[in-house]
C-alpha cells in the first residue's frame, strides 16, 4: 500500500517507514516493509495506494453517551454567570434535562440525532464507538435507548458496542430513593438488557450526584450474574474509591479518574482495568485535579482516551481535539494519545481482535492526509483522513 505504517505495536508507534499490508476476509495476513510484501492476488478486492502518507489502526471510541435528545445550551449560559455543574444537578437541572428531552423522544428522532454525531466521528477516522444508555432512566426509556444505538451500526460501516449505564442519575420518580431505583435496575432493568442481548457492558456514575461505592456495588454484583462485563465513571468530581472498586469487580476500564489515588491506581495495575481519561469533560468543566498520570504510567495502567461525547460536560465528537486535548491538558505524549484511541481504547471495550496493525487482528484502518503521527494530536480537529476501511463483513 505503500504507506508510513503506525502499527502501534506492544503501544508505540512501532512504525514501519515504506510499508505494505495484506487482508484476506476483513483480517490482516501480512505487515511489513514493502519491499517483502507478498504479491497481492489477482482477483483482490481493493488495492489502496497510501501514496507515502501516514496509516494508523482504525480509530475507537470507546466512551461515549451519543443517544440523547435536546441540548444543555442553556446550562451552559447558567455555568458561566456562576452555577456549577454539581449546582445545577442538584436543582434538578443537567442531566435530569437530557432524561425528560430523551423520554419524549421517538427511536427515529433519537436515531437522527445520533446518527449525525456518529456520522462526525467516522468522518473523522473512527470506526469503533461503544455507546451508553443513560438518559432513559426507566425500563423502556433505556432499552428504547440501547436499541436505538445498535441499529446505528445497521446503517453505516463500524462497529458499535453497547453499554448499560441506568446508574447513570436517580430519575425524577424517584427523587429520595435511590436504593429503590437501583433495585430497579438490578431486577429489571440489567435482565431486559441481558436477555435481549442489548448491552455488552453495564457502567454506573458513582459519585456524590451519582450513585454510592455500595449502590454501585449492587450494580456489578446484578451485571456479573448476567454474565455482563462492568466500567465505571469513577473519581471524576470526588475521591469515593471508585477506581479500586471497579478493578475489584475486574473492570474493563475505570473512566474519568482525577480524583483518583495512588492505591486506587495500583488496583486497576494489578486488575489490568484501562484508564479512559476524558479532557473534554476535564476542559468543558474547567477542571483543575488532573489525573495521576505519573502513578498511572509509573504502574503500567494502559491509558485510553475518549471523546465522552455528552450534551452536559463533554458537546464533542472530536476524537482529535481529544488527542490534542490529552497532549495539551494531560501533558500526554502525541505517541500516548494515538495508543489510547487504538490500542488501549480497544481493550478498554474488551477487544482485542482490533487496534493493532498487525496480522490476526481486524483491517480497520485509516490513510491520514498526513506523514508523521504527531500531526494527528498537534492540529486542534479539522482533519480529514484520505481513506478509511472498517473491514466490516458484508452486508
Ligand atoms: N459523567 C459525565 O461527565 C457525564 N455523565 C457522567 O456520569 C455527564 C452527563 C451529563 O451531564 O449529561
Ligand atoms: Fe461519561
Amino acid at each position: 500500500m505503500n504507506g508510513r505504517i503506525a502499527t502501534m505495536r506492544g503501544g508505540t508507534y512501532s512504525m514501519i517507514d515504506d510499508g505494505a499490508m495484506v487482508a484476506e476476509g476483513g483480517v490482516i495476513s501480512w505487515v511489513g516493509p514493502r519491499e517483502l510484501a507478498p504479491t497481492v492476488k489477482r482477483g483482490a478486492d481493493e488495492v489502496v495506494d497510501a501514496k507515502g502518507a501516514l496509516v494508523t489502526p482504525g480509530l475507537v471510541d470507546c466512551h461515549t453517551h451519543l443517544v440523547y435528545a435536546g441540548n444543555r445550551a442553556r446550562e451552559f449560559e447558567m455555568r458561566l454567570t456562576g452555577a456549577t455543574y454539581e449546582d445545577i444537578a442538584r436543582a434538578g437541572g443537567g442531566i435530569l434535562s437530557t432524561v425528560k428531552a430523551t423520554r419524549a423522544a421517538s427511536e427515529q428522532q433519537l436515531a437522527r440525532e445520533a446518527g449525525a454525531r456518529l456520522d462526525a466521528m467516522i468522518a473523522e477516522g473512527v470506526t469503533t464507538v461503544e455507546i451508553k444508555s443513560g438518559y432513559g432512566l426507566d425500563v423502556e426509556s433505556e432499552l428504547k435507548c440501547l436499541r436505538v444505538a445498535r441499529g446505528l451500526a445497521k446503517e453505516r460501516d463500524v462497529t458499535i458496542t453497547t453499554t448499560l449505564l441506568s446508574a447513570h442519575a436517580v430519575p425524577p420518580e424517584y427523587e429520595g430513593r435511590a436504593d429503590d431505583y437501583v433495585t430497579l435496575v438490578c431486577d429489571e432493568i440489567i435482565p431486559r438488557a441481558a436477555k435481549e442481548r442489548l448491552a455488552d457492558a453495564v457502567d454506573a456514575f458513582c459519585e456524590g450526584i451519582g450513585f454510592t461505592p455500595a449502590q454501585t456495588r449492587r450494580v456489578f454484583d446484578a451485571a456479573r450474574a448476567h454474565g455482563l462485563k462492568v466500567k465505571l465513571h469513577a473519581d471524576q468530581l470526588s475521591n469515593l474509591g471508585g477506581a479500586a472498586l471497579a478493578a475489584e469487580f475486574g473492570a474493563l476500564s475505570a473512566d474519568h479518574l482525577e480524583h483518583t489515588d495512588v492505591a486506587g491506581v495500583k488496583r486497576m495495575a494489578a486488575a489490568g482495568t484501562v484508564a479512559v481519561l476524558l479532557p473534554g469533560a476535564f476542559y468543558f468543566l474547567r477542571e483543575t485535579k488532573l489525573p495521576p498520570l505519573a502513578a498511572l504510567r509509573t504502574e503500567g495502567v494502559p491509558l485510553a482516551i475518549a471523546t465522552d461525547c455528552n450534551p452536559g460536560t463533554s458537546p464533542s465528537t472530536s476524537i482529535l481535539t481529544m488527542m490534542n486535548m490529552a497532549c495539551t491538558l494531560f501533558r500526554m505524549t502525541p505517541e500516548e494519545a494515538l495508543a489510547g484511541v487504538t490500542i488501549h481504547a480497544a481493550r478498554a471495550l474488551g477487544l482485542q481482535d482490533r487496534g493493532v496493525l498487525e496480522p490476526g487482528r481486524r483491517a480497520d484502518f485509516v490513510v491520514w492526509d498526513a506523514t508523521e503521527p504527531a500531526e494527528l494530536s498537534w492540529t486542534i480537529a479539522g482533519r480529514k483522513p484520505a481513506h478509511v476501511v472498517s473491514a466490516i463483513p458484508t452486508r
